[in-house]
C-alpha cells in the first residue's frame, strides 16, 4: 500500500519558544530558560499523577493506606518538585503557591527576573477519582532593579508577562500564553516526552449554550446570579435551554470552556463572601488565557478581572469566564 504520510515539521514547545525569543531583540533566553523549567515541572507532575492512580490501585504504594494519604501527597509531591525545579532553574527570584503560607524566596538566584505563582495541583479533590487535575502558572517580571519583593508578585493579571496552566487528561495538555500574545496548546507525547503543538491560535466560539458552576451553592447565591442561572434554564432562541457541566477542577472545566465555549463561574456567594478561587494563581492567570483567546473574565463585581489586585498572596474572588457574548449577558443580569 500506499506509504503513511508522517508529519515531520513538529513543533515541540521547546521550538515554539525559541522561536518566540528570536522575536523578541531584547531577549537574555531568561524568560524561555524559565518556561523550560515550568514544562519540565509539567511533566514531572503528570509523571507521578498517571502512577499514583495505578499505585493506588494495585495496592503497590510503600504504605498500609493506599487511598487517601497516598493521593494527597500528589499535591506535596507536586508542591515540592515545582518548588525545586524553579529554585533550580535559577531564573526565578519567588514563588507564591497555593500549597505554600508565604512567599517563598531564592536568594541564590541572584541575577533573577521573574516572579511566578502557581497552583501545583488544582481540582485535588478530583484525585482519588482519576478526573482530571491540573497546574496553573501566572509569571511576573520583576521590578527594576529588584532582587524579589513582595511587591513583585501582588500585581494585577495586566502585568502578567506569561501564563497559562496544564490539564493532566486522558493527555496532558498545556496551555500557554504571553503578553498581547496569542493562546497555544500543546499536547504531551509520552512517547517522546515533548509537549507538541497540537493546538495554535486558540480562540474561544463567542457564544455557546454551556454553563459551568457549583450549583449546589445556588442557596448561596445572590439574587441576580439566581435570576442569571435560572434564565439559563429556559428555552432560548433556538428553543432550548442551556447545558449543564461541571467536573469540578476548574482546569478542566476552563479547557473544556475554551475549546467548545460557554461559561464556567465560581461567584462569590453568602457563605463565601470573596469566592473560592485565588487571584494570583488561578483567576489572572485564566483571565489571561481567556482574554488573549478572545474571551472574558470577571469577579462578581462583573469587574475586569485581569485589573484586580490582591492586597494577601491568597486572596480570592469570584469569577465568570469564558465566551465573550455568555460573560456580557451574565452582566447584563449584574452590572448595577
Ligand atoms: P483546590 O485548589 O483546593 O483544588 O480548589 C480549587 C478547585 C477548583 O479547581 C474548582 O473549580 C473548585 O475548587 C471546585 O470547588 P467546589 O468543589 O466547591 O465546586
Ligand atoms: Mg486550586
Amino acid at each position: 500500500g500506499e506509504m503513511e504520510k508522517v508529519n515531520t515539521n513538529i513543533v515541540t514547545l521547546t521550538r515554539f519558544l525559541t522561536e518566540e525569543q528570536v522575536k523578541h531583540q531584547e531577549a537574555t533566553g531568561d524568560f524561555t530558560l524559565l518556561c523550560h523549567a515550568l514544562q519540565f515541572s509539567f511533566k514531572q507532575i503528570a509523571y507521578y499523577i498517571r502512577r499514583a492512580t495505578l499505585v493506588n490501585l494495585t495496592g503497590l504504594a510503600g504504605s498500609s493506606n493506599t487511598t487517601g494519604d497516598d493521593q494527597k501527597k500528589l499535591d506535596v509531591i507536586s508542591n515540592d518538585l515545582f518548588i525545586e525545579i524553579m529554585r533550580s532553574s535559577g531564573k526565578c527570584a519567588l514563588v507564591v503557591s497555593e500549597e505554600e503560607e508565604n512567599i517563598i524566596y531564592f536568594k541564590d538566584a541572584s541575577d533573577a527576573r521573574y516572579a511566578v505563582a502557581c497552583d501545583p495541583i488544582d481540582g485535588s479533590s478530583n484525585l482519588d477519582a482519576g478526573v482530571s487535575v491540573g497546574t496553573i502558572f501566572a509569571i511576573h517580571k520583576l521590578e527594576q532593579g529588584s532582587t524579589g519583593k513582595q511587591e513583585d508578585i501582588l500585581k494585577p493579571g495586566t502585568e502578567l508577562i506569561a501564563a497559562g496552566f496544564t490539564m493532566y487528561g486522558a493527555s496532558a495538555q498545556l496551555v500557554i500564553t504571553m503578553k498581547g500574545g496569542t493562546v497555544n496548546g500543546f499536547t504531551l507525547d509520552n512517547g517522546v516526552g515533548e509537549f507538541i503543538l497540537t493546538h495554535p491560535n486558540m480562540r474561544i466560539p463567542k457564544k455557546r449554550a454551556i454553563y459551568s458552576v457549583n450549583e449546589g451553592n445556588s442557596l448561596y447565591w445572590e439574587d441576580n446570579i439566581k435570576k442569571y442561572f435560572n434564565s439559563l434554564k429556559e428555552l432560548q432562541e433556538d428553543g432550548k435551554p442551556y447545558s449543564s457541566r461541571y467536573i469540578g477542577s476548574m482546569v478542566a472545566d476552563a479547557y473544556r470552556t475554551l475549546l467548545y465555549g460557554g461559561i464556567f463561574a465560581y461567584p462569590a456567594d453568602k457563605k463565601s463572601p470573596k469566592g473560592k478561587l485565588r487571584i494570583l494563581y488561578e483567576c489572572a492567570p485564566m483571565a489571561m488565557v481567556f482574554e488573549n483567546a478572545g474571551g472574558q473574565a470577571v469577579d462578581s463585581h462583573m469587574n475586569r478581572m485581569m485589573e484586580i489586585v490582591p492586597e494577601h498572596i491568597h486572596d480570592k474572588a469570584g469569577i465568570f469566564m469564558g465566551s465573550y457574548d455568555e460573560v456580557e449577558k451574565v452582566k447584563s443580569f449584574c452590572k448595577n
